[in-house]
């Protein structure tokens, strides 16, 4: 090793990345440079002044590029032992992808309580207005393998790691408030028919196939999540722009014991918004990574995504008088039965350094709940705490996965466990048990530790369902029937695609069968685009449907739209010749609005506008269909408009937008590229002359509405 009291500090620094130099950073030692890293720590220098490449065991290495071997063109050697410990090390890179949600995206950040809830919890979090408690959020798909694409119709898990000061809660959600089973020990058959048939390995990310509506029609308890998951909300435009939900019902605990019950819900800023599924489709090719980038754009620029954590607080007399059954997690209490209170507002502000070491490695537990928060009867839920810690001990290779950063408590924190693979916080001393008479080591608590609220609980030991979690149709009627006519539309077109994938007729028909308990017009219309001959009789139900149930409108996307464009992305197509004029302002009205405005060029290197200046594009009209935009907008000058008619990229541009329902403005250059995408015919409140760089503010402001939805019935009709 290298004395470092011999050595002399040299005034003298050179960092890889710029190969400038300043006064502290080399150190050298007989002949040997030395950089010091942040850390303060030392490594070698190379020829060239970056670090020194060395094995895991430290050992300099002399050539990275050519493996040991006998003359130019012999064997290898054994003997080679940089080239075994690295090829070693690369074939253990991988460990178990998750079983479910392995495709995931996370992101660091806080939560900032509003008002001390000292009343109704005793959680640390929740006692001080203002306290900020960092956290960690991982956003998944659940059933579509690591490398799928973000855009499949898919729930979305939305699990938040809080670090509090009294060890870490996880609130391990999703974007919908219901699951598709009552019991637990369901969630492996529902997870294998949901996922890849196993013969075949496919299909991948996708539900619409056979095994899965078998299951499904099977078990009229996921009705109501039928409705949702057949809803827009499985398509969401972004993370962002989602809700997320702790689904079952929890408890509050106070520091005198008292319970109250709590669901949590979570509300993001800016609005909710989903996209069409032909728009889906067509985004998993273009960007397969859509909602990975839109969250680290996002973050990387700025523009912090933030959520409101609210709550929905009940008492025993409320959940004995509810319609349905507080412990079944199929089931919703609605927003205007029971307000949701705000406590209090997440923000996410850091991606991580290192995808593996955080987003991959990080280990939520539904069981992780600090003093003041606990568990109700839900069967699910008890199910679930006993599922997450067995597969981390699988997926991250032993106990101690709790000792990497992501995963370890922020407060502190001892206790005498030991030992293990990967062990890396070794208590030192004699003593690790307790009780112990030599006054050493940690010590329990009655006051301060965790006290399990003290149900009273007994009856006999028997395997059975409750009466109160039998009405299966009553609660996805109320969904159904809260959404807007164009929400309708994409539910009845999404069963009518998932179930045209199933091949089994049988299958096909026993889910028409439920829809009829749902809605008779859903279900005929999706049984007509089916081509079903004679309907089947309505399945049988444990409860029928109840009388219609209040509408409520917190369940559409469309009604808790953003009221601005705020947070959403324009792209514009723009030929060379483009008003300079016009298309700035353009550029500065949207950022005012805190939007996104990206060009679209014949030649990603960009167009000359119309002054001379050259204006570099972010995408080649190729690589940047309008599907990946909120909205478009066409600036042309008369030359440059007649290559892009020619273009059929540039005519899907705007068709697609028009498919889509989205806003197009253009100006009266671009008009015949409209002609030519077949939609000239057709314009609508959507489609907006650019009224020139006056009237732009205007137009911008429209675009807040995001869609023309009644534009949808005329397309279908075959218009566009
Ligand atoms: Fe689960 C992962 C959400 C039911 C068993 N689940 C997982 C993740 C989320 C959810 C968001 C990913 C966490 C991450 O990003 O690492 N799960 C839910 C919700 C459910 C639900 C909202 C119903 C309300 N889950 C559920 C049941 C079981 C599981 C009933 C088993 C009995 N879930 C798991 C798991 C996973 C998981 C196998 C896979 C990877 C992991 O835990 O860490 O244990």
């Amino acid at each position: 090793m290298f004395n470092l009291s011999q050595g002399t500090i040299v005034a003298k620094r050179t960092t890889r990345a710029t190969g400038s130099t300043s006064s502290t950073d080399i150190v050298t030692i007989h002949d040997q440079q030395l950089h010091r890293g942040k850390g303060g720590e030392l490594h070698q220098i190379a020829e060239d002044g970056a670090e020194l490449l060395t094995t895991s065991q430290g050992g300099p290495v002399a050539d990275d590029q050519n493996s040991l071997r006998i003359g130019a063109r012999g064997p290898l050697l054994v003997d080679d032992f940089h080239f075994r410990e690295k090829i070693f090390h690369f074939d253990h890179e991988r460990i178990p992808e998750r079983v479910v949600h392995a495709r995931g995206y996370g992101a660091h950040g806080f939560f900032e309580t509003y008002e001390p809830l000292t009343e109704i919890t005793r959680a640390d979090l929740f006692q001080r207005a203002g306290e900020k408690t960092p956290v960690f959020v991982r956003f998944s798909t659940v059933a579509g393998n690591k490398g799928s694409a973000d855009l499949a119709r898919d729930v979305r898990g939305f699990a938040v790691k809080f670090y509090t000061q009294e060890g870490n809660w996880d609130l391990v959600g999703n974007n919908i408030p219901i699951f598709f089973i009552q019991d637990a020990i369901k969630f492996p058959d529902l997870i294998h028919a949901a996922k890849q048939e196993p013969d075949r390995a496919f299909p991948q990310a996708q539900t619409a196939h056979d095994n899965f509506w078998d299951f499904i029609s099977l078990t009229p308890e996921s009705m109501n999540m039928v409705m949702w998951i057949m809803s827009d909300r499985t398509i969401p435009r972004s993370f962002r722009f989602m809700e997320g939900f702790g689904v079952h019902t929890f408890r509050f605990v106070n520091a005198k014991g008292a319970s109250t019950f709590v669901k949590f819900h979570w509300k993001p800023k800016l609005g909710l918004q989903s996209v069409a599924w032909n728009e889906a489709v067509k985004i998993n090719g273009a960007d397969p990574d859509f909602h990975r980038r839109d969250l680290w754009q996002a973050i990387q620029s700025g523009n912090f995504p933030e959520w409101e954590l609210c709550v929905q607080l009940f008492d025993q007399e409320f959940a004995d008088n509810f319609d349905f059954d507080v412990l079944d997690p199929t089931k919703i209490i609605p927003e205007e039965v029971l307000p949701v209170k705000p406590i209090g507002r997440m923000v996410l502000d850091r991606m991580p350094g290192n995808f593996f070491a955080e987003t991959e490695q990080v280990a939520f537990m539904t069981q992780n709940v600090p003093p003041g928060i606990d568990f109700s009867n839900d069967p699910l839920l008890q199910g679930r705490n006993f599922s997450y810690l067995d597969t981390q001990l699988k997926r991250l290779g032993g106990p101690n996965f709790t000792h990497l950063p992501i995963n370890a408590p922020k407060c502190p924190f001892h206790n005498f466990q030991q030992d293990g693979h990967m062990a890396m916080r070794n208590p030192v001393g004699r003593v690790n048990y307790q009780p112990n008479s030599f006054g050493e080591g940690p010590r329990q608590s009655p006051s301060k530790g965790y006290q399990h609220f003290a149900a009273d609980e007994n009856g006999q030991k028997v395997r059975l369902r409750p009466e109160s979690f039998a009405d299966h149709y009553s609660q996805a009627r109320q969904f159904f029937l809260s959404q807007t006519p164009a929400e309708q539309r994409h539910i009845a077109m999404a069963l009518t695609f998932e179930l045209s994938k199933v091949e089994t007729v049988a299958i096909r028909e026993r889910m028409i069968s439920h829809l009829l308990n749902i809605d008779e017009t859903l279900a005929t219309t999706v049984a007509q685009k089916l081509g079903i001959q004679a309907m089947p009789k309505p399945a049988d139900a444990a409860i029928p449907t109840r009388q219609d149930l209040e509408r409520s409108p917190a369940l559409s996307i469309v009604e808790n739209g953003p009221k601005r464009f705020e947070g959403r992305k324009l792209g514009v197509l723009v030929t060379d010749g483009v008003d300079a004029k016009l298309l700035k302002k353009l550029k500065t009205t949207i950022e005012k609005e805190k939007a996104l405005l990206e060009l679209i060029a014949p030649k990603v290197g960009g167009v000359t506008a119309s002054d001379g200046s050259r204006v570099e594009a972010h995408h080649m009209i190729d690589g940047g269909p309008s599907v990946l935009f909120d909205a478009v907008a066409v600036l042309a000058s008369p030359a440059g408009i007649e290559d892009l008619e020619m273009e059929a990229t540039a005519r899907d541009f705007v068709a697609d937008a028009f498919q889509h329902c989205k806003f197009i403005g253009y100006d009266e250059n671009a008009f015949p590229l409209l002609v030519k995408a077949g939609i000239a015919n057709d314009l609508d409140e959507g489609t907006i002359l650019l009224p020139g760089d006056e009237g732009l503010a205007a137009f911008v402001s429209e675009l807040g509405k995001l869609r023309v939805w009644g534009r949808e019935p005329g397309i279908k009709l075959g218009k566009a």
